[in-house]
């Protein structure tokens, strides 16, 4: 397929920003990726290693490390950059490091001339999203968390191996905070268009208790990953990956990113996790679904609990 150029900068080029840039090149959805780290030495071995498997690949991408300037005229910017959680830190523990990385960052991105789209994939996500569109200046839309969508992928994956079908054909969302105060959406998720609720009074594979079993275990995958490996990274390297995608190809898919409220399910001034259409413009609007009283008090305690980390760092 021909496609049109399509340049993406990664800033932050360690196992979040190098995983994102493995699945977007072996997806082949851009032409042109440079890698931006304030570890230059770092990103010039991750795009010489990237390289380096150009012949075998879905196409030729030019790869490469640069500096900010490279940022004038990407059509994204994807921010990985910032520490990550140790073994017993929660995502929020992060918020006053890597809020102030995130500003020196988005700062040197918009003194370039980037007119794009920003992903922002640093933790604490929604927190972070928010610091970067007040820091950059640009409209709301152009400014995307990678919000619950990772969570959405390990709900739908835990679901699909308890029915054993394809996540793909498991739809639904979990909401709110990427962490510790998210929200399982079970009053809208289907498997093959079938409603969660009404699937667990028939089917012995998945009975009612095991959802909230599940919403645990989704909460907790981080810990779990990281108490073992020390980092996660494919999983939000395929996550952001589709969200790069959907703006790259003006999908408008609707994917459960960092999106910014004005007053959908009664809130405002937050970034948090929502469906959202995605298209070359960012969120082009978030789908305001029906949920139940209870999901209902579960969000507004997520953004509550988001609001109070925002105001000691904005
Ligand atoms: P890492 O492997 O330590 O990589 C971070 C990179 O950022 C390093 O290469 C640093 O040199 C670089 N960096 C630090 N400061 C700057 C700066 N000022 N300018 C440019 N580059 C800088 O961490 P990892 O890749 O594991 O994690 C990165 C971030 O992603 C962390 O905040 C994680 O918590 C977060 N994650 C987000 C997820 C999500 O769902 N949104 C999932 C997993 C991790």
């Amino acid at each position: 397929m021909m496609k049109t150029s399509r340049k993406v900068a990664i800033v932050g080029t360690g196992f979040v920003g190098t995983s994102i840039a493995y699945a977007m090149i072996n997806q082949g959805i851009t032409n042109e990726l440079v890698l931006i780290d304030v570890n230059h030495e770092k990103a010039e071995g991750e795009a010489l290693d990237l390289l380096d498997g150009m012949a075998w690949g879905e196409e030729n991408i030019a790869v490469k490390s640069g500096d900010y300037t490279e940022c004038a005229d990407a059509n994204l910017v994807v921010i990985t950059a910032g520490i990550n959680q140790k073994p017993g830190q929660t995502r929020l523990d992060l918020v006053k490091t890597n809020a102030t990385i995130m500003r020196e960052i988005v700062v040197q991105i918009m003194n370039a001339g980037f007119d794009g789209i920003l992903v922002i994939a640093s933790n604490p996500v929604d927190i972070l999203t928010y610091i970067a569109w007040q820091t950059s200046g640009l409209p709301n839309n152009r400014v995307i968390g990678t919000g619950t969508t990772l969570d959405t992928t390990r709900l739908r994956k835990e679901i699909a191996l308890k029915l054993q079908v394809d996540p793909r054909s498991v739809h639904g969302y979990v909401m709110g905070e990427h962490g510790d105060s998210e929200v399982a959406v079970w009053s809208h998720t289907t498997v093959g268009g079938k409603p969660i609720l009404e699937l667990v009074e028939s089917d012995s594979r998945l009975t009612k208790g095991e959802l909230t079993i599940i919403a645990e275990k989704v909460k907790n995958a981080a810990y779990e990953i990281i108490d073992r490996k020390k980092a996660t990274y494919y999983g939000i390297g395929m996550s952001t990956t589709r969200i790069v995608k959907a703006v790259l190809n003006n999908e408008q898919a609707v994917l459960p990113v960092s999106a910014y409220l004005s007053n959908q399910y009664s809130q405002k001034d937050i970034f948090t996790g929502v469906p959202s259409v995605v298209d070359e413009n960012g969120v082009r609007e978030i789908i305001e679904l029906a949920i139940t009283d209870e999901e209902q008090e579960s969000f507004n305690r997520s953004v509550s609990e988001l609001q109070a980390v925002l105001d000691t760092v904005k």
